[in-house]
């Protein structure tokens, strides 16, 4: 009962909208609004009431200014590519086999690529993030110096998106560096690239698998990814130019013709107008192994700058993809085992989770 009586309360509070004016009195707000409410036909006392309801989150800075460890593939590899990831996308493309086809070839873009990104990225939206974009957005864009160009056009490009969503700016969830639902969509990628795929009127990638699907096969498509094909290939390397050609592995300057006479030796036989990017990843303490990647997986680094991500994505992609041919594990499950039947169907629908 107690506890009923403090939920209740606490649910009460949160009816008193908080209202702070401690943001908007600072004068690069005040400004900050009435450009946004001009440029793009908010009305500007509305988003003034809006900013007076945010809650700066001051402590999720600390996060953006710890130093960024860059670890050895790998270390990395065993985050990604591991038992629980692998069963749970060969199950979530079990679960959406028939979806999956139709978006996978309506964008053109490998269902298991699919599969693995929103693996990665959320495990099909188990943490999605729990922090009111509108106040992360608020506090990095007017608390944060590096980055306050960044965050606030972000900033703005939510304050569309909500309007088009039509839903209340505050409800929104997501990261502590603002990135939304199940595919981790900033709201620039969420205006540009988010679908609705199931047509029922909203860009729902928080609750809609459906959606959320098609939002990374329309952000793959639209940054390249070309269906067939290998993603990438071994190579070995000698010369004085492969350093350099190293700093510029999240570029498509070059075709494997040119790359192999700047000293990059394909240990297969490729088509030398292929553009191609070179990589290396540190595969065991001291060992070093070169790799070229073609246009797919440059379209996995346009979704996480970041060579460790992309090859993350491929390789559970691939292990997804052989799972997903296997018979499908027995549901883990807690309740007896009593079942005798043998002909009973193995693989049955979850029921679907809902945050
Ligand atoms: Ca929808």
């Amino acid at each position: 009962m107690k506890k009923t009586f403090a939920t209740l309360a606490m649910a009460l509070t949160s009816l008193f909208a908080h209202a702070d004016e401690t943001l908007v009195a600072r004068p690069e707000v005040r400004d900050y609004l009435a450009a946004t409410a001009s440029e793009h036909g908010f009305d500007e006392a509305e988003l003034v009431n809006l900013f007076t309801r945010i809650e700066p989150k001051p402590h999720i800075l600390k996060i953006f200014d710890r130093p960024s460890t860059a670890r050895p593939w790998y270390e990395f590899r065993s985050n990604f590519i591991n038992k629980r990831r692998i069963e749970a996308g060969a199950a979530f493309w079990r679960e959406h086999e028939k979806l999956l086809e139709e978006i996978g070839n309506a964008y053109q873009v490998d269902p298991a690529v699919i599969v693995a990104i929103l693996d990665v990225e959320t495990l099909f939206g188990k943490n999605t993030g729990s922090f009111r974009v509108l106040d992360v957005l608020a506090t990095t864009a007017f608390d944060y110096p590096r980055r306050a160009d960044f965050f606030r056009k972000e900033l703005t490009e939510f304050l569309l998106l909500a309007r088009a969503e039509k839903e209340d700016p505050l409800s929104f969830r997501g990261s502590y560096a603002g990135a939304m639902g199940w595919p981790q969509f900033m709201p620039s990628s969420f205006r540009a690239f988010a679908v609705d795929w199931n047509n029922d009127g909203h860009h729902d990638i928080w609750n809609t698998p459906a959606d959320a699907m098609a939002s990374v096969a329309s952000y793959l498509s639209l940054h390249g990814w070309k269906d067939g094909g290998s993603a990438t290939a071994p190579v070995n390397v000698s010369g004085d130019r492969i350093e350099e050609l190293i700093a510029d592995k999240f570029n498509l300057h070059y075709t494997v013709g040119e790359l192999i006479d700047m000293g990059v030796a394909p240990l297969e036989q490729l088509d030398p107008a292929r553009p191609a990017l070179l990589y290396v990843l540190e595969t065991a303490p001291g060992e070093m192994k070169y790799f070229l990647g073609f246009k797919n997986f440059y379209a996995i680094t346009r979704y996480n700058k970041s060579t460790l991500y992309a090859t993350a994505v491929l390789e559970l992609a691939e292990a997804i993809r052989t799972a997903k041919a296997q018979p499908p594990a027995e549901p883990a499950s807690s309740a007896p085992v009593r079942t005798t039947a043998k002909t009973k169907p193995a693989a049955k629908k979850a029921p679907k989770k809902r945050d």
